[in-house]
């Protein structure tokens, strides 16, 4: 972006490298005007279907940007959902909140630098114990998270089975069962994300954003 660039030309040599490190520009790091818009965040591993649940919530109005300094797209598109309109921002593929890559630190940064009403952490139900520490991790960092168990089609062909009213109970979190590419549980999702940030679902407390 211009803006940057003209910027970062200007930074002190210092300046520029801590930039790279600690992340944080000069301007919002998904350019697209959702100002004031409350803002939901996807996150997870790669491959877990986080962009067909990008797909599912947002509408044709969709940019893609480069995160500041990277060559690291984010989608960013708004969403309506439940007469409630939102920014829904899609990160690229993480495991973790730890800044150890690149996608990484640019996904920690989407969620600790500006604020955030709700993060969509989507696991791939089949693994869910393997991508469970990042719900765990996201949670400690007193993050208001949405356990979203995608690919739940594929799960339940093999034997699977969720008890998402435990699940809930247990962690104190809103948790859902999609399938995104097929469509199936968008609408449970929305509404327990209209729910949640209503304070209107029993089972969980709001965590502030
Ligand atoms: N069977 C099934 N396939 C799905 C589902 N959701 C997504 N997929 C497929 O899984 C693959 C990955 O989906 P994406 O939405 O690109 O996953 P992603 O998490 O955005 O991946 P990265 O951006 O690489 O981190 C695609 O082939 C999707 O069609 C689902 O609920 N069921
Ligand atoms: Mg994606």
């Amino acid at each position: 972006m211009d803006c940057c660039k003209s910027q970062i030309s200007k930074k002190p040599l210092w300046k520029r490298i801590l930039g790279n490190v600690i992340g944080g520009e000069c301007h919002s790091a998904t350019g697209m005007d959702t100002q004031g818009l409350p803002r939901i965040v996807l996150v997870g591993s790669p491959n877990v279907g986080k962009s067909a649940l990008f797909n599912r919530l947002t509408g044709a109005y969709v940019t893609v940007s480069n995160y500041p300094g990277t060559t690291v797209e984010i989608f960013k598109g708004k969403g309506r959902i439940n007469g409630q309109e939102w920014a829904i921002i899609d990160t690229p593929g993480t495991y973790s909140l730890l800044p150890l890559t690149e996608e990484q630190r640019i996904t920690r940064a989407l969620l600790m630098e500006e604020q955030t009403e709700l993060i969509l952490h989507v696991v791939d139900a089949k693994n869910l114990e393997r991508m469970f520490i990042f719900t765990i991790e996201l949670l400690e960092a007193g993050l208001p998270v949405m356990l979203v168990l995608n690919i739940v089609d594929e799960a339940e062909a093999l034997g699977l089975q969720f008890d998402t009213e435990k699940l809930e109970q247990v962690l104190g979190i809103p948790v859902v069962a999609t399938a995104a590419a097929l469509g199936k549980g968008i609408d449970t999702l929305k509404n327990k994300i209209s729910g949640y940030t209503t304070g209107k679902l029993a089972c969980c407390q709001r965590r502030a954003g």
